[in-house]
């Protein structure tokens, strides 16, 4: 039985890639974080008490600011991977919290790849790198050959991320890879992403239970894909004889505009758009409200404007395919939420 390693569990992605590795058949283990309340919603109905027969799952306390913590923790499992998804992942925030941010998604690669280095433990490792490396962009649409311009403290320190992988790859002979994933989403997104904000609070309004909503930057545009289809590239990426760096993404792009559009034409409902900049609204063309707002709180200190992935190294090398586009990822989210809100007992995303 493999042994897999996974921090960020908790987080949208570990919750698809546990249950991913667990239909594999792999011994799972994830670190997860002490909080006041449980975050371990997207995970509960994968974990079992230990003490049972056949139990896949288990959970360790830690932090990737810790690095004792991590140096023990890959010394009691010895996983054959492990896949480094933890990360303070908002953009926005990471403008707030900037030292933070550099702490865990720059900082805390270089623990981890350390603490492999240092025990000897020969894991595989993965490394949760992101198309916001490319920010103010290059060229279009980009590949692993496009040169990076970060915009917020998150891109930096992931930027760091991104090389410590490569340099501890080629110093150490780590196998070691990076995913520049582009925008996945799902209806276990966080609820401050794009994407989600837009589905919950449509959902809300289709229902009667609100009116408006508020957005920053509705022309940023991005290439979102399904979560589901790219966990799968995580792995596939650790399976490789040799290891490297690919750019995962749907190849095509689309602004957070027509993601609300989209939205409110899978509830039969259309939106009409009057006023320019900041007194820019959305109105519900079946009802003649204004549904949306713009409020500048939500404009970044740096934007990225667009994002387009090119995808091909990925299919050319390891036959990846996004299976789901901007439509059917749209109707996932919106009918997820629709769901969330009839039915208490639902459990997101299944
Ligand atoms: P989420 O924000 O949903 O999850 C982040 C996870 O990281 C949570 O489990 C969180 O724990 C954990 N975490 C945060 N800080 C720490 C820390 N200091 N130590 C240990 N764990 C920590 O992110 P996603 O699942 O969407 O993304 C997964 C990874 O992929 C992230 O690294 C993200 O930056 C990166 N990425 C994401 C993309 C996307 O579009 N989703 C695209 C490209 C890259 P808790 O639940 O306790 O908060
Ligand atoms: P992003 O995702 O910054 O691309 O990072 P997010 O969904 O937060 O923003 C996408 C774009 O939408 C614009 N926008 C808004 N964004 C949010 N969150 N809230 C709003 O109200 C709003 N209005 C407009 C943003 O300005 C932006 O241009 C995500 C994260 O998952 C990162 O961890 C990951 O690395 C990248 O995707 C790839």
């Amino acid at each position: 039985m493999k042994r897999a390693l996974i921090s960020g569990i908790t987080g949208q992605d570990g919750s698809y890639l546990a249950e991913l590795l667990m239909a594999k058949g792999y011994e799972v283990h994830g670190i997860i974080r002490r909080a006041s309340t449980f975050n371990t919603g997207r995970i509960d109905h994968l974990y079992k008490d230990p003490h049972l027969e056949g139990v896949q799952l288990f959970l360790h306390y830690g932090d990737l600011t810790d690095s004792s913590n991590l140096n023990r923790t890959l010394e009691k499992i010895h996983p054959d991977e492990i896949y480094n998804l933890g990360a303070q992942s908002h953009v926005q925030v990471s403008f707030e919290v900037p030292e933070y941010t550099a702490e865990s998604d720059a900082l805390g690669v270089l623990r981890i790849l350390d603490a492999i280095r240092s025990t000897g433990v020969p894991a595989r490792f993965y490394q949760a790198s992101t198309s916001e490396l490319f920010g103010k962009v290059q060229e279009v649409p980009q590949s692993e050959t496009t040169p990076f311009y970060p915009r917020s403290p998150y891109a930096v320190a992931k930027q760091y991320g991104f090389w410590i992988t490569k340099n501890y790859r080629e110093a150490y002979g780590l196998h070691a890879s990076n995913g520049i994933l582009f925008n996945h989403e799902s209806p276990r997104r966080g609820e401050t992403f794009v994407t989600r904000k837009i589905t919950m609070a449509a959902a809300r309004i289709h229902r009667g239970l609100q009116e408006c909503f508020y957005m920053g930057n509705i022309d940023a545009r991005r290439d979102w894909g399904y979560a589901k289809d790219y966990v799968k590239i995580m792995w596939l990426m650790l399976q490789q004889e040799k290891p490297d760096d690919y750019v995962i993404a749907t190849g095509e792009m689309h602004t957070v505009r027509e993601f609300i559009e989209k939205t409110f034409a899978h509830l039969g409902r259309g939106i009409e758009w009057r006023g320019k900049g900041v007194e820019e609204v959305g109105v519900d063309t079946t009802t003649g409200k204004v549904v949306m707002r713009v409020d500048p709180r939500y404009f970044r200190p740096a934007e990225v404007e667009q994002l387009l992935g090119n995808p091909a190294k990925a299919k050319r090398d390891l036959g990846w395919e996004p299976a789901v586009k901007f439509d059917e990822l749209v109707k996932i989210m919106i009918e997820g939420d629709l769901r969330l809100l009839d039915d208490p007992n639902y459990e997101i995303g299944f």
